[in-house]
C-alpha cells in the first residue's frame, strides 16, 4: 500500500480512458482517498458516474483550471472535507485544433497563449491554490503529465512547446515548494489513446511507430502510468523532486526503430 491514508486531488478526468482516471484508480488501489475535479458541466455527469462506480461518497468538484476563483473554492471545500492534501495531480492540456494542426509557424498568438495557459500555467495556478493544504501534509506531492519535450513530433507543434514550458514550470515550482517539504514531479507518458490524443492528427501513426521503436516492443497502458503516479505521489518517492520520469516503454531513448537499422 503506497498511499495508505493519503488524500489526493485528481484534476483532468474527462472519461474512463483519461490518464487521470487511471491515476485515481491506482491511488484507490494503493489505499489512498481521491477527490476528482471536472472541467465544466458538460463533463460533470460522466465524471460523477465514474466516481460513483468506485465510491458513492467520492468528492467531485467543478474546476476550470483557468479560473483562480474556482481553484480557491475547491481548496476551501477540500479544507472542510479533509483539512490536508497529500497529493495533487494535474492531468490537463488543451490547444485549439486550428492552432495545433497546421504547424508551429502558423500558430496564432491567441492559440499559443491558450495552449501555454491551459497546459502549463494551470500547474502553477492549482499548486498555488493547494499549497496551504499540501504544506500540512508530511508527504505533499504534486504531479503533472508531459510528453517527451526533447524531440520534435510533427503534428504535436504548439503542444510540444507548451509541454516544454510545463516541465520548466514544474522545476521552478519544485524550488518554490521544496522548503515546505512539498515535492513536484512530472511523468512523461508514452502515447495512449485518450480523448486529448484523438485531437492530434496522425496519433495512430505515433502509436504504431512508438511500439516499433520501443525496447519493450509495445506502448504503455494508462494503468502503468497510474502505478508510477502512485509511487511518485507517496512517501516511497520522498527523495525525488523536480524530475521528469519517463513511463514510455523506453521509446524516448531510441532514435529510429530497430527495423530501420536491420537489413
Ligand atoms: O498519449 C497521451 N494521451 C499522453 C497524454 C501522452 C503524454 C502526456 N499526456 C498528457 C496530456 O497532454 C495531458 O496533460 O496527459 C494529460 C492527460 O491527458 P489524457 O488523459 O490523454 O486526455 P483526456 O482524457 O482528454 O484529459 C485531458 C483533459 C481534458 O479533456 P478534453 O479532451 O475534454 O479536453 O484535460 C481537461 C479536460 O477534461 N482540461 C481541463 N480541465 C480543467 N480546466 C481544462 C481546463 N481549462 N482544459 C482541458
Amino acid at each position: 500500500m503506497l498511499l495508505e491514508g493519503k488524500k489526493v486531488l485528481v484534476a483532468g478526468v474527462a472519461n474512463r480512458s483519461s490518464i487521470a482516471w487511471a491515476v485515481a484508480e491506482a491511488v484507490l488501489r494503493e489505499g489512498g482517498q481521491v477527490a476528482l475535479t471536472y472541467q465544466n458541466q458538460r463533463l460533470e455527469q460522466r465524471v460523477r458516474d465514474l466516481a460513483q462506480s468506485v465510491d458513492p461518497h467520492l468528492p467531485c468538484y467543478e474546476l476550470d483550471a483557468s479560473s483562480s476563483e474556482q481553484a480557491a473554492e475547491v481548496a476551501d471545500m477540500l479544507a472542510k472535507e479533509w483539512g490536508v492534501l497529500d497529493g495533487l495531480v494535474h492531468s490537463i492540456a488543451f490547444a485549439p485544433k486550428e492552432d495545433l494542426t497546421p504547424g508551429i509557424l502558423k500558430t496564432s498568438l491567441d492559440g499559443w497563449n491558450t495552449a501555454l495557459h491551459i497546459s502549463a500555467y494551470t500547474l502553477l495556478e492549482l499548486t498555488r491554490a493547494m499549497m496551504p493544504l499540501l504544506e500540512k501534509s508530511e508527504s505533499g506531492s504534486v504531479l503533472t503529465l508531459t510528453y517527451d519535450t526533447g524531440k520534435v513530433y510533427p503534428n504535436y507543434n504548439v503542444m510540444g512547446v507548451a509541454k516544454a514550458a510545463l516541465e520548466a514550470a514544474m522545476r521552478y515550482a519544485c524550488w518554490d515548494a521544496g522548503r515546505k517539504q512539498v515535492r513536484v514531479n512530472a511523468i512523461s507518458a508514452g502515447p495512449i489513446k485518450t480523448l486529448a490524443a484523438r485531437g492530434i492528427s496522425g496519433f495512430g501513426n505515433m502509436l504504431d511507430e512508438g511500439s516499433r521503436k520501443s525496447p519493450l516492443g509495445r506502448n504503455v497502458t494508462a494503468e502503468e502510468v497510474g502505478n508510477t503516479a502512485a509511487f511518485l505521489l507517496g512517501p516511497a518517492s520522498s527523495g525525488i523532486t523536480g524530475q521528469v520520469v519517463f513511463v514510455d516503454a523506453g521509446q524516448s531513448i531510441m532514435g529510429v526503430p530497430a527495423a530501420a537499422t536491420t537489413a
